[in-house]
């Protein structure tokens, strides 16, 4: 399988996540990558190509563009406050303030644009967003001619909604992906979500479309991030409505526990029939991931990659967490090469 991979991904280089009331090192680093190119090296899993010049203007296709151009000037308008330290926000319009207006100081717009304040917006984390599209992108318009394709995106994307970052994303990189493939005449599209979060910006995005079909399976948001969506009574909604799945899961679940979602989430690819399914791969569901709390042990994400292999379909590998940096590339790379049928 081939990797796409921009090592500019480099330019969002935070140094602080709001955490446990202190300011750490991000959990999303950028050594990640490097162990899971590594990892990809070592195992020859197949060609790294970096990605080609795209068209960014699907980006406002998928966001707003209120939200696009906050984004770009965020860090110039929170530096020109003087401002020591990196963009966090400190005020939401919660909900005992209901006001719509969006306001003009960037510690207003902050609130007003941010979902979860452990992101801090620094010098570039933009610019580093944006090659994350650029992966998406190029991996997308290939999947005419591969079977599969892994897009090794970070910073990662599936938090992402409309008008709103967090959960370290800024642009929803697999809800581009699937705005692309309608672009080029898909009609029907699936997107399964694996990572150990669920995916309220992807799910947001299409909650009202019946030619995306969303599956998350996650920590139950009663016990885990984002906390407030990702629930199993969610389903859809208008047009869209049957259109969307939530497998919210307990803490401490083993794999034979988690993959019983999987393989319910399964069928329902198998009755979609999509022309393409995209993967929001995750790989924090592993036991030892400092945030998360399912047990999935290293050996058990090749029989994930060998169950959505079963679908038979062009299939988008797409990257999202994982932070248990020593074995993000060994996790990462068993799904890859469990889809493409080995065991170990
Ligand atoms: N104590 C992704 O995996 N903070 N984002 C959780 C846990 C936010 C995760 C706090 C986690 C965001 C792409
Ligand atoms: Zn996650």
């Amino acid at each position: 399988m081939k990797t796409i991979y921009s090592e500019k991904h480099i330019k969002q280089n935070s140094k602080s996540e709001l955490a446990g009331g202190q300011l750490i090192k991000p959990y999303e680093c950028p050594e990640r990558m490097e162990y899971i190119l590594n990892e990809i090296s070592s195992r020859n899993l197949g060609e790294v190509l970096k990605p080609q010049a795209k068209d960014l203007k699907i980006v406002k296709k998928v966001h707003d563009s209120n939200y696009v151009e906050f984004l770009e000037q965020a860090w110039n308008e929170w530096k020109k406050e003087g401002y020591q330290g990196e963009a966090i926000p400190t005020v939401w319009p919660s909900r005992s303030m209901n006001s719509v207006e969006i306001p003009n100081h960037i510690e207003g717009k902050l609130g007003y644009y941010c979902l979860a304040n452990e992101t801090s917006i620094s010098q570039g984390s933009i610019d580093g967003a944006y090659e994350g599209v650029k992966v998406v992108l190029t991996a997308t318009d290939m999947l005419a001619d591969e079977k599969s394709l892994f897009a090794l995106c970070r910073p990662p994307g599936h938090h992402a909604s409309r008008d709103q970052y967090g959960g370290y994303c800024f642009f929803n990189n697999i809800a581009i992906a699937a705005e692309r493939l309608f672009e080029k005449g898909a009609n029907k599209i699936f997107i399964l979500d694996i990572d150990f979060h669920h995916g309220n910006g992807t799910q947001a995005i299409f909650y009202n479309r019946s030619d995306v079909y969303f599956a998350s399976i996650h920590g139950d948001p009663k016990e885990a991030f984002p906390h407030f969506l990702g629930y199993a009574n969610e389903k859809g909604n208008g047009a869209g409505e049957g259109y969307n799945i939530n497998y919210p899961m307990q803490p401490g679940i083993p794999y034979s526990e988690w993959t019983k979602a999987l393989d319910d989430a399964i069928e329902k690819i198998k009755s979609y029939q999509p022309e393409a399914l995209l993967i929001s791969l995750g790989v924090d569901t592993y036991e030892k991931d400092p945030i998360s709390f399912f047990k999935l042990k290293s050996d058990d994400f090749f029989d994930v990659g060998k169950k959505i292999a079963s679908c038979n379909l062009p299939t988008l590998f797409v990257m999202e967490g994982g932070y248990a940096i020593k074995e993000i590339g060994i996790n990462t790379v068993n799904v890859l090469k469990g889809f493409e049928g080995s065991s170990s």
